[in-house]
């Protein structure tokens, strides 16, 4: 018999709802769900294919242990047994920092480790932590932390109201969107062109979104840090600023006005490759647009001034007036979790980072955690404090991180890995032992993440819709199991349900501090029948800023709301929120903050200049591929490839390239051979490669990603230089020498 289970689709940020038709607990097809609050029926092929991840014969289904050049399936007590020993061997011996822990994208995109990887992370004792976030978002978390006070206070453009979109380093028709949570993105930007509005795009690529807007700005890469100044520089000469709600509440506007004069379009112009004329006339369309809203993504974060630019952004938007007005850039208040809906409105302890440096290379910590750049330098360099062991969680970094070649060589060389995975791939074949959490379908989900960074306010809950298979265990189990034993006990089933109930406990004695809510312990009876991240999320829901207080507003929010709404519950779109959203100590907005400041005077005035001549290689994403892990799919995956050397006419002329013919692709560090695709959709002088491939290496056991294999753009990309304020990874604006292979 047939039936229908309703789900929010986890694979990207969009959040989109998906009607699974199921046959049993197989997934018979998937549909975009119409009644979903917020995607409306919308559906990208990703999500389509979710049916074939959930199937896929290559998905893990019991832990492995490395025995010689085998995997041997074990029971989860042996493996659990082999973790404790080469876990804690390692920690014996060389102490607690000798254990690195590297946690990847899809920890923003489930429930379990978003809430469990931090008892992992304190059960570890390690300084040394990494992450996806220093090849994406990072740069954002700094400058919003600064001026705001806290990393997830970013703006989010209210696309369903703005008349003007000034995009810089986003390619939503193939992203699906990021920090800008939207399910639908190619028909909400449609619709504001439909509506008389403008969108401009600004990438070094014609990408599909560049050619669906009004104008395609195809900018040096990297330079979108002196783009943005030029057009502060234009804003302030035009005597039209105007702080709107931000006026009376910001700090530092008169150091902009002293570093501006440096940015006169003429000075960028040659910079961003923008003649000074446009780079004026972009920055009036701001300023003559009823509302308007920048949106930088991650082509600008993985550069060389990453903070800088996603700063700049901000500052535009504060110029403007468009900051927390309809219509331009507006702060989500997320039902559940979010840093700025807790403490006291208005006021916080802000946001620093640097409290430590990482040992070779010394960088600054930024939000605990240190560049993954740096990861291979850790543990190759030897010394006090040489990371000897590894634990990722849902990570690629073999794929997803520069200098990948010698990141390969470096896991390769540890004394003992274990990986919370779903697959064998390029990075977990390096792995003792591998821990597969139950498939997408036995987990509950609620976008923790996303909320805080969409273009509504909307709460969404998937309960799970097949029970756990006998021999599987909960992704949360795992990681608490992981937790017990990295703090020295066995990893039992009752130590992971008592260090659940001990999170819980935590929590619910900090919140019984508000005198809003009642006592730690008749909360936790009233959440006594959940354990785990539903128990987590419910206990967020209640005490959030929807929620039910339990019990003092019957109309609120909790997960028993959610759970009777399958298809979410719509909180209305973004409103106004300053001051109150701010969590600065000064209770202001810091347009200056000190650490761009300086960052400006040390490098980025003195980068005004010519550029240096030669080709410079940028990547780029395709609507079915997502990062390095859904290329095991067939029906993503077929057809003409994907993973091409995009290279402008005028450049493959003068190199004797031809399209379809390979091209060999140098960089500093490394060197890939791939088939060129000819195209005037790029800058001259720059070329592209997508990330996320270069599979079916030995040891690996993905069988369709192997058949279409592609390179690993990032053996090119270059871990010494990072973007110094977040510790990003520079993944965009990599010098190359490409010739005919
Ligand atoms: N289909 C699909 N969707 C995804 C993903 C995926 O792999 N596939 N990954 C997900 C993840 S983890 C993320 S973080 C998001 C990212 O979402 P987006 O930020 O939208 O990412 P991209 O589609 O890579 O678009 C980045 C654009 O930046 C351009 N660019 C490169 N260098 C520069 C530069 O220096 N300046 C400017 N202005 N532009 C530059 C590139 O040409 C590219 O078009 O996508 C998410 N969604
Ligand atoms: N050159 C270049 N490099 C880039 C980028 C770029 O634009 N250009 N983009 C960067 C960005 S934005 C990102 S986010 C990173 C991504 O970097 P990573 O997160 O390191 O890489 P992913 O490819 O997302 O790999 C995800 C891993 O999680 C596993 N996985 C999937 N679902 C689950 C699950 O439910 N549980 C567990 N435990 N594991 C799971 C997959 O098998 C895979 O091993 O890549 C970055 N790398
Ligand atoms: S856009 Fe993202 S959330 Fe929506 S169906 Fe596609 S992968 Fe899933
Ligand atoms: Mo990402």
């Amino acid at each position: 018999m047939r039936t229908i289970e309703y789900r929010t689709c986890p694979l990207c940020e969009a959040t989109c709802g998906l009607e699974l038709h199921m046959e049993g607990e197989e997934v018979v097809l998937v549909r975009g769900d119409k009644d979903d609050v917020f995607s409306k029926g919308y559906l990208c092929p990703k999500g389509a294919a979710l049916k074939d991840l959930v199937a896929d014969p290559d998905r893990l289904r019991a832990p492995l242990v490395r025995r010689g050049d085998e995997y041997v399936e074990v029971s989860w007590d042996e493996a659990f047994a082999a973790v404790r020993e080469g876990l804690m061997g390692v920690i014996e011996r060389h102490g607690r920092d000798a254990v690195g822990a590297y946690l990847g994208n899809p920890c923003a995109h489930n429930l379990a480790p978003i809430i469990y990887n931090r008892a992992l992370l304190q059960g570890l004792g390690t300084t040394n932590v990494f992450s996806a976030s220093t090849v994406d978002q990072m740069p954002k978390h700094v400058s919003a932390g600064l001026m705001f006070g806290t990393p997830i206070s970013v703006p989010i453009p209210d696309l369903d109201h703005t008349d003007h979109l000034l995009m810089l380093g986003a390619n939503p028709f193939a992203s699906n969107g990021s920090l800008m949570t939207a399910p639908d993105l190619p028909g909400r930007l449609r619709a504001i062109r439909a509506r008389g509005g403008r969108i401009v795009v600004v990438d070094p690529r014609r990408s599909k979104t560049a050619e669906e807007a009004d104008e395609w700005v195809a900018i040096r890469p990297g330079t979108d840090a002196h783009l943005l100044f030029g057009l502060v520089n234009v804003i302030l000469a035009s005597g039209r600023v105007d702080l709107g709600r931000a006026e009376g509440i910001t700090d530092g506007f008169e150091v902009i006005e002293r570093l501006a004069p440096h940015f006169t379009p003429e000075a960028v112009a040659p910079v961003c490759g923008i003649p000074a004329e446009d780079v004026r006339r972009l920055a009036t369309e701001l300023l003559d647009a009823r509302t308007a809203a920048v949106y930088g993504r991650i082509g600008t974060c993985t550069q060389e001034y990453g903070t800088l630019a996603s700063w700049l952004v901000d500052v535009v938007n504060i110029l403007t007036g468009n900051l927390d007005r309809p219509g331009g850039a507006l702060f989500p208040k997320n039902a559940a979790g979010s840093a700025n809906t807790g403490g006291t409105p208005g006021r916080g302890r802000g946001f620093r980072t640097g409290r430590r440096h990482s040992r070779v290379e010394g960088k600054p910590e930024v939000l605990g955690e240190f560049p993954v750049a740096t990861l291979a330098s850790e543990i190759l360099t030897p010394g006090e404090g040489q990371i000897r062991a590894l634990v990722t969680v849902a990570g690629n970094p073999v794929v997803s991180t520069p200098d990948a070649g010698r990141l390969d060589a470096a896991l390769a060389d540890l004394e003992f890995m274990v990986s919370v995975d779903i697959y064998r791939n390029e990075t977990t074949r390096h792995a003792d032992v591998i821990l597969p959490p139950g498939g997408i379908l036995t987990k509950e989900h609620f976008d923790l993440a996303f909320y805080s960074l969409s273009i509504r306010n909307v709460a969404n809950y998937s309960p799970p819709i097949n029970p756990l298979p006998p021999g599987e265990l909960h992704e949360w189990e795992i990681l608490l199991r992981l937790a017990a034993i990295a703090g020295g006990a066995q990893g039992s089933a009752e130590e992971c349900a008592g260090l659940d109930d001990l999170i819980i406990g935590g929590l619910a004695a900090k919140a019984a501090q508000r005198d809003d809510l009642p006592t730690a312990d008749e909360m936790l009876e009233a959440l006594a029948h959940r354990r785990g991240p539903a128990r987590v999320v419910d206990f967020m829901l209640r005490t959030g800023p929807y929620g039910d207080r339990f019990g003092a507003d019957p109309e609120g929010l909790s997960l028993a709301v959610l759970e009777a709404n399958p298809h979410g519950v719509d909180l209305g779109p973004l409103q106004p929120r300053l001051p109150e959203v701010l969590r600065t100590p000064t209770g202001r907005i810091d347009l200056a903050p000190d650490l761009m400041v300086a960052d400006v005077e040390a490098r980025l005035i003195p980068s005004l200049g010519a550029p240096t001549p030669g080709l410079v290689l940028v990547g780029r994403r395709d609507l079915r591929s997502n990062n390095s892990w859904m290329h095991n799919i067939k029906v993503l995956v077929k057809g003409r490839p994907r993973c091409t050397l995009h290279i402008h006419p005028d450049d493959a002329a003068g190199l004797g390239l031809t399209d379809g013919a390979p091209a060999r692709v140098r960089s500093r560090v490394g060197e890939v051979v791939l088939p060129v695709e000819v195209t005037d959709g790029i800058r001259p002088g720059v070329v592209s490669i997508p990330h996320g491939w270069g599979h079916g290496a030995p040891g690996t056991a993905m069988r369709v990603a192997a058949e279409y294999a592609g390179v690993n753009s990032n053996v090119l990309t270059d871990a010494s230089v990072i973007d110094p304020l977040s510790g990003n990874a520079v993944l965009n604006g990599i010098p190359v020498e490409v010739d005919a292979a």
